[in-house]
């Protein structure tokens, strides 16, 4: 890798699966890391412990701060101590269900967050030094207009997450345009690793079949089958996320596999990582998906899992970013099936059954 010593980063949302990722990528290029962490009850910090040092020691160059999208005061602070080249905007209420049942703070953290930390951008006169990137979402798309979905495909949200990120990318825009900032929207599609939070559903999956493998959960319960998503692996992602900061002018990008697949398709690729080939019978909310071998009800349909509105297909075009930014993923969709149940197997043998409750 080539080095760029003495950048700095800001990433809000550091705690997060891309956080994470990115902020390891960032520190074996060389650069100062700085990350904005919320406080809570319990450490949240799971994913970056590794890349923790303790602050007295000498040549440290990861610094973890308290903060809040919704809190401005709080991220002009940061933003004036760390003086960054770089911030990548990735903290985000993330669940698009869960927007259903928390709009209003989905805007305040996803879309004024991103108001508020151009601000400051502003306000601090880092115009010109600080580059900015918005973690901008294939859910933009939302209704599917054109497929595959690529840079000029138009938007239609269909959450408030999405409605949400959609004043995001317009203001990261503005911004670009209006103050001259080096500003990018990231449009990534869906992308998993062994480290994506429990509650989406490919990792809702995998955990679920190592359970299930390991005698220590019986069904797995989903919402709609039929959903296609674009699924990549994270690691790749961050990476494309550094490049689009790296070029002479700032753009905006898709970031995806061109390959697309069902929520069907990951829980029979899944099992069958597990030697399981499962047998579908029924439709809609009766669908089951039964062990031929046992007959046992492995996967049911629960319509609390469905959305008011649903986003049915994504298929990305990343064409742009092929040219431009010379990015191309890296893992396949059935390796990241294997990792991640792999994964969650060794996980639970080691530490057991540690989830109390169902994940969304
Ligand atoms: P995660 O849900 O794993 O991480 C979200 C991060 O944001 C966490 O660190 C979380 O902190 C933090 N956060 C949430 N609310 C706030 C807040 N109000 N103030 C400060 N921090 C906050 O998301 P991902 O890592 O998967 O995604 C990163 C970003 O990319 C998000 O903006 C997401 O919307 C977007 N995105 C993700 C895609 C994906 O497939 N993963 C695809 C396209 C876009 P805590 O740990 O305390 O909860
Ligand atoms: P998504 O991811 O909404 O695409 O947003 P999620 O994994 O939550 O859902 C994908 C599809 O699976 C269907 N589904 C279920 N989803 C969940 N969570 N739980 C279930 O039990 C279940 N059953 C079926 C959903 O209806 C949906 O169609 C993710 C997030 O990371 C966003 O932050 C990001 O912007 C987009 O990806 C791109």
């Amino acid at each position: 890798m080539t080095s760029s010593t003495n950048k700095v980063a800001l990433i809000t949302g550091i705690t997060g699966q891309d956080g994470a990722y990115l902020a390891d990528f960032l520190l074996h290029k060389g650069y100062i890391v700085h990350g904005i962490k919320r406080r809570s009850s319990l450490l949240n910090t799971a994913r970056i412990d590794h890349l923790y040092h303790d602050p007295h020691e000498e040549k440290v160059n990861f610094f973890l701060h308290y903060g809040d999208l919704t809190d401005a005061t709080n991220l002009i602070r940061i933003v004036q101590e760390t003086q960054p080249d770089e911030i990548y905007n990735l903290a985000a209420q993330s669940h698009v269900q869960v927007s259903f049942e928390t709009p209003e703070y989905t805007a305040n953290s996803d879309a004024l967050g991103t108001l508020r930390l151009l601000e400051a951008i502003r306000i601090l006169n880092l115009t010109k030094k600080t580059k900015f990137y918005q973690a901008s979402t294939s859910e933009l798309f939302g209704k599917v207009l054109e497929t595959p979905q690529k840079e000029t495909t138009p938007f239609y949200p269909r959450s408030p997450y999405a409605a949400a990120k959609l004043y995001a990318y317009w203001i990261t825009v503005n911004y670009r345009e209006a103050y001259s900032i080096y500003a990018c929207n990231g449009i990534l599609f869906n992308h998993e690793s062994p480290t994506r939070g429990e509650t989406f559903v490919t990792r809702k999956i995998t955990q679920a079949v190592a359970k299930i493998k390991l005698g220590l959960q019986k069904t797995l319960y989903l919402g709609n089958l039929d959903a296609k998503r674009d699924w990549g692996y994270a690691g790749d992602y961050v990476e494309a996320m550094w490049l689009m900061l790296q070029q002479q002018q700032s753009d905006d990008y898709v970031i995806a596999t061109g390959d697309t697949h069902s929520v069907r398709e990951f829980v029979d690729l899944a099992f069958k990582n597990v030697g399981i080939t499962l047998e579908w019978t029924g439709a809609g909310v009766d669908e089951t998906g039964i062990d031929p071998l046992t007959g046992k009800v492995l996967v049911r349909v629960d319509k609390r899992y469905f959305r008011p509105t649903e986003v049915d297909l994504l298929l990305g075009d990343a064409a742009k970013a092929r040219q431009k930014l010379g990015w191309a993923p890296k893992v396949s969709f059935e390796e990241l099936v294997q990792q991640m149940v792999t994964a969650d197997l060794n996980l639970i043998q080691q530490h057991g059954n540690t989830s109390k409750f169902l994940p969304d």
